[in-house]
């Protein structure tokens, strides 16, 4: 456990701004979810001082036409009927109905150099944004600011530009459609296509990978195909912090003998044990469920070299059966009618070495041997996966290679078989579908053309890493940001930050206090809007917005609460308020749409009218409706017209590094954190408590660099670029991790991530892979 340093940290290196609380370390030994999980929900409904007749209150709430949660994308079964319980969810719900309001009092009572000193669980902790802001230079405070006045400011900014391209409209994946549709008119009414999103840091090696591969950048499973899986393997994904309630699929699939494999170099908890907290006798008898039957502590990068493995032992198996007479392995007429490069692919796994598969996965060979007789007795097999494998220099052949395991045996496009990749935000899926794209397709500009009369710019727009690179390059001048927190989500943080203060005005659209709002450009303004939680009415009619889940299941979701302060207005509204200042002569009536989100949607359904047709009779329907995915009937929309196995010629999914100190870092979510918005400073399942600067390192691997548990490191990434990138401040806890593997939070680490180090191919920075050094503190 990490001693009180005797004397306070004071390096002048990059110190963050949790770097205050020690963290504790104490071995949590229970399975993930359990009374745990019930402990942690009623505390935080108690801080956030929600509820006074018990946390039942709060798991009760529902609306008759459906809520939707607005943590994670993964589906509900039960939308319309109430809301199954989830920690993590009741917490995002809870902290968006927390008691508590940042005021015109607070900005007055704190100049902004003041709260830039707080850190993040602090601002977050402030409550709910109430009234719109305008920061005043003269005295470093923010003012409160008419919405109409600040609607003026930002027309007048925008139509000042020289270009249109000198803006950046950035979408975090909470947004709703209606929003999310109106925001991307707006933007290419004004004439750019600089529609940087969160997607662009999070599953873009998907949306980019799978239609490569199968014709569609979404997932092609249903939650009911979960439970006629014969097999289920969950690469890179954390589903007990981020998507819990995938653990009630998993549970369930568990107790009916259904093997479930992890690739993952950490150990995590809930893919190790589960107790549903909906299960009554698991809960009375303190029992517990094993998750993972297999879990595969594989090296940080090594997924490709474990995944060739996996098909190249497959491969052998289905040549000696084919050598004796017996059944084919392989789904040899799946490969021949349905797909496209089998014999390219197959004759580059037979020649790749064992060897190198072994050294670059880091998997011992009978784990892989047990692995793939799993995946051969299975008649049906789904692949789960998240930012363990997206987020590499090749995050996007990663993708390839899931798909092309399940490609072997025909594992898509029947039931209880398919590719799930998990999405990050509520609706971050959805946004896409509605256009918030940098690279729009042109069928979508031609149909936005038909429907609005104008002519939408074709030319690609910035994606993050883009938008970042225009800010340092002076190229950009202008930020909004609907929703997010897009200073904490980026790389290279430190000299985003310095870009983002040489903007002439930055716009933040949010709910709650964060750093986007203290590192900001010459002007800006906090835009506080309503959340998916609160009521919204418009013209006396309480409007339904819609989300699309990780499932591309459509639904629609009605505010619970009214809303913490009149003077809060819809992202509709305060879109469509930006859009009718800045854009006078559009020829839109703005106006009609925040009265009746009903008409975004026609327009919607003129738009995408195969996808949307009759959009807003279906979403009555409970539970809503489902998007097409041709996929799950063979269909592939691909240049080949066909699923393609895409060989990729090697195993390392990042650069080699030459260094032989070097550790790969994966930047990681505690239990107690959405993204940037820090709830406690705990991480409950892997131990840790109070504190946020922690690394969690191999045994062996501190051994070697004389570290111990509790010891001060400072973590330093290696770039060939010639800039230092050191955060300092780090606390040294030894884990369950694999060898040459380090994981410390995000966004503490991302100073470290150089902006030029992102998957090839997508744009998504490889935040799960940096090459690092890491170092003892000087005594
Ligand atoms: N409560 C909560 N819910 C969330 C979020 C949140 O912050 N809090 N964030 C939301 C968002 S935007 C997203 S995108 C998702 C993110 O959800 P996840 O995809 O689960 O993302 P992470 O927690 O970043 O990392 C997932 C796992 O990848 C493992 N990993 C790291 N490197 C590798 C590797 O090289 N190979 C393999 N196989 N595994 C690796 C890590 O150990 C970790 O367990 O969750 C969403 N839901
Ligand atoms: N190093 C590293 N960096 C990463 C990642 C990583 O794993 N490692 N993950 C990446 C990923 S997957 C993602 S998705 C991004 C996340 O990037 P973002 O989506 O930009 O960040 P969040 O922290 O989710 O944004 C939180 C803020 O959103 C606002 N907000 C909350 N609810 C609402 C709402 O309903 N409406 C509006 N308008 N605002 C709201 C609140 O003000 C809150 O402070 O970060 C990325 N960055
Ligand atoms: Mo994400």
């Amino acid at each position: 456990m990490p001693e009180q340093p005797s004397s306070p940290w004071t390096a002048t290196d990059n110190v963050d701004h949790e770097s205050k609380d020690v963290p504790k370390f104490v071995p949590y030994n229970p399975p993930a979810g359990g009374w745990g999980a019930l402990h942690a929900t009623a505390k935080a409904l108690r801080e956030q001082s929600i509820v006074t007749k018990g946390s039942s209150a709060l798991l009760a709430m529902n609306h008759p036409k459906g809520f939707d949660c607005p943590g994670c994308a993964w589906p509900d079964a039960r939308h319309a009927s109430s809301f199954e319980f989830c920690e993590n969810g009741a917490k995002a719900v809870s902290f968006e109905l927390t008691k508590r309001r940042v005021t015109r009092d607070f900005f007055a009572s704190h100049t902004v150099s003041e709260l830039n000193q707080e850190s993040d669980y602090w601002l977050e902790e402030q409550g709910r944004l109430t009234e719109p802001m305008r920061y005043d230079a003269r005295t470093d405070h923010y003012v409160p600011v008419s919405w109409d006045d600040a609607f003026a400011l930002i027309a007048r900014h925008l139509t000042a530009l020289g270009d249109p391209n000198e803006a950046e409209f950035y979408t975090s994946g909470r947004t709703s459609n209606e929003a999310a549709f109106m925001y991307q008119l707006f933007v290419r009414r004004f004439g750019t296509n600089n529609l940087p999103d969160c997607s662009n840091m999070c599953h873009e090696p998907t949306s980019v990978g799978l239609p490569e591969s199968i014709g569609i950048g979404k997932g092609t499973v249903l939650l009911d195909d979960f439970a006629l899986a014969e097999a289920i393997f969950i690469i890179g994904q954390n589903p007990g912090t981020n998507s819990p309630r995938m653990l009630t699929e998993l549970h369930r699939a568990s107790r009916a003998h259904v093997p479930i494999v992890v690739f993952n170099p950490l150990r995590e908890r809930a893919l190790e044990r589960f107790a549903a907290p909906q299960d009554p006798l698991e809960m009375a008898t303190l029992g517990e469920t094993k998750i993972a039957s297999e879990y595969c502590q594989v090296r940080i990068g090594g997924d490709i070299a474990a995944l060739k493995g996996i098909m190249k032992l497959v491969l052998e198996a289905h040549d000696e059966a084919m050598g004796r007479g017996a059944e084919p392995v392989l789904d040899l007429g799946f490969i021949a009618e349905h797909t496209h490069g089998f014999d390219a692919f197959a004759a580059d796994l037979r020649a790749t070495s064992w060897d190198d598969i072994l050294r670059v996965s880091g998997l011992p060979f009978d784990q892989l041997e047990r692995v793939a007789k799993v995946y051969m007795k299975a008649r049906s097999v789904i692949v789960v996966y998240g930012m363990g494998i997206t987020q590499h220099r090749l995050g996007t052949e990663n993708v390839h290679q899931t798909v092309n395991l399940l490609l072997l045996r025909g594992n898509l496009g029947k039931s209880g078989a398919g590719i799930c990749p998990v999405r990050g935000h509520s609706n971050v899926q959805g946004d896409r579908t509605m256009g918030i794209d940098e690279k729009p397709r042109p069928e979508f500009l031609d149909q936005l053309k038909n429907a609005f009369g104008f002519d939408p710019p074709r030319a690609h727009g910035h994606n993050v890493v883009k938008a970042v690179d225009a800010m340092i390059n002076g190229k950009a001048k202008v930020f909004i940001g609907l929703g997010g927190n897009f200073i904490r989500a980026v790389p290279d943080s430190t000299v985003a930050e310095a870009a983002m203060r040489d903007l002439s005005l930055t716009v933040a659209i949010s709910t709650k206090l964060n750093r986007g709002h203290l590192v900001h450009g010459k002007e800006a303004l906090i835009l506080p809007c309503l959340a998916r939680s609160d009521i919204d009415m418009q013209g006396g009619i309480e409007q339904a917005v819609t989300v699309e889940d990780s499932m591309s299941m459509v639904h629609a979701s009605y505010g619970l609460v009214e809303p913490p302060s009149a003077t809060l207005r819809s992202e509709v509204a305060i879109v469509c308020g930006m859009a009718k200042a800045t854009l006078p002569g559009s020829g839109i009536d703005w106006d009609s749409f925040v009265a009746d989100y009903g008409r975004i949607r026609h327009k919607i359904e003129e738009v995408l009218p195969e996808q949307f047709a009759d959009f807003n009779q279906r979403i009555e329907k409970p539970g809503g409706f489902h998007l097409y995915v041709p996929p799950r009937e063979r269909i592939w929309n691909t240049g080949t017209r066909r699923a393609n196995f895409i060989l990729f010629p090697s195993l390392d999914e990042d650069p080699p590094v030459s260094d032989p100190s070097m550790l790969r870092l994966a930047t990681l979510r505690s239990h107690d954190q959405y993204n940037s918005t820090i709830y406690s400073l705990d991480d409950r399942y892997r131990g840790v408590f109070g504190g946020r600067m922690v690394v969690f390192m191999n045994e062996a691997d501190m051994r070697e660099r004389g570290i111990a548990e509790g010891d001060q490191v400072a973590i330093e990434a290696l770039a060939d670029d010639g800039r230092r990138r050191i955060v300092a401040g780090f606390w040294v806890k030894s884990h369950s991790i694999a060898r040459g593997s380090i994981g410390a939070y995000y966004p503490e680490t991302n100073p470290l991530l150089p902006l030029a180090y992102h998957d090839l191919k997508s744009g998504t920075p490889a935040a799960k892979s940096i090459p690092v050094i890491v170092r003892r503190h000087a005594a």
